[in-house]
């Protein structure tokens, strides 16, 4: 049974009305295209809506180190869809792109996240909101901070997250 709570710690301000944040990521072809083009195919059938695009970050590889240097980046969108609408329409986005599930945290031509979902806190077996390691990623938090940079998680501030992380190796494209 889905848990759904209300997460007090999360604002989106006036000026700044996002619905949810995506994080997006690269590291098989041309990558900086692929993310375009994730965008692009997100946003085709109009139900989802990018009110803020991050810059394009080149991020060393997390987790699995043995593999390619992604490309990684963040929109904050607004949409009318449920949170598990908007993860079917991320997951239809991966599978049009032709990506091919191997091992966790390996190689992947697009990888398309829900980091947030208004204030809501969701913990299921499909979904968890907020995406419980954004804390730990630079390659997260970077892009993050240019599409939100009011945004507390857990009543944290995306710098207080990042003092305790390298970025050295999350560089601008
Ligand atoms: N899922 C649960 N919550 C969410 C959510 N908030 N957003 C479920 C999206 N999906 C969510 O995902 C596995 C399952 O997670 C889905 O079926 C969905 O129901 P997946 O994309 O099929 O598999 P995955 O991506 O290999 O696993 P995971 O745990 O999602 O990996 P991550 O966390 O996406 O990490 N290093 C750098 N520098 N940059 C990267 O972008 N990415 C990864 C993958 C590893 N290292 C990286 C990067
Ligand atoms: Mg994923």
């Amino acid at each position: 049974m889905a848990k759904v709570e209300r997460m007090d710690a999360h604002r989106n301000g006036p000026a700044h009305a996002f619905d949810a944040i995506l994080g997006l990521g690269s590291n098989l072809g041309d990558r900086t295209h692929n993310i375009d083009e994730a965008i692009r195919l997100l946003t085709a059938d109009g139900s989802i809506r990018v009110v803020a695009r991050s810059k394009l970050y080149r991020s060393a590889p997390w987790g699995v180190t043995d593999q390619d240097w992604f490309v990684n980046a963040c929109v904050a969108v607004q949409t009318g869809l449920s949170p598990h609408a908007l993860l079917k329409q991320c997951q239809a986005v991966e599978n049009d792109m032709g990506r091919i599930r191997t091992r966790r945290w390996g190689p992947r031509i697009i990888d398309v996240d829900i980091l947030t979902f208004r204030d809501l806190v969701i913990a299921d077996p499909d979904l968890t909101v907020p995406h419980p390691l954004i804390a730990g990623r630079a390659f997260v938090l970077v892009p993050l901070k240019d599409v939100a940079p009011e945004l507390k998680l857990g009543g944290r501030t995306i710098d207080s997250m990042l003092e305790k992380l390298d970025s050295s190796e999350v560089q601008l494209v």
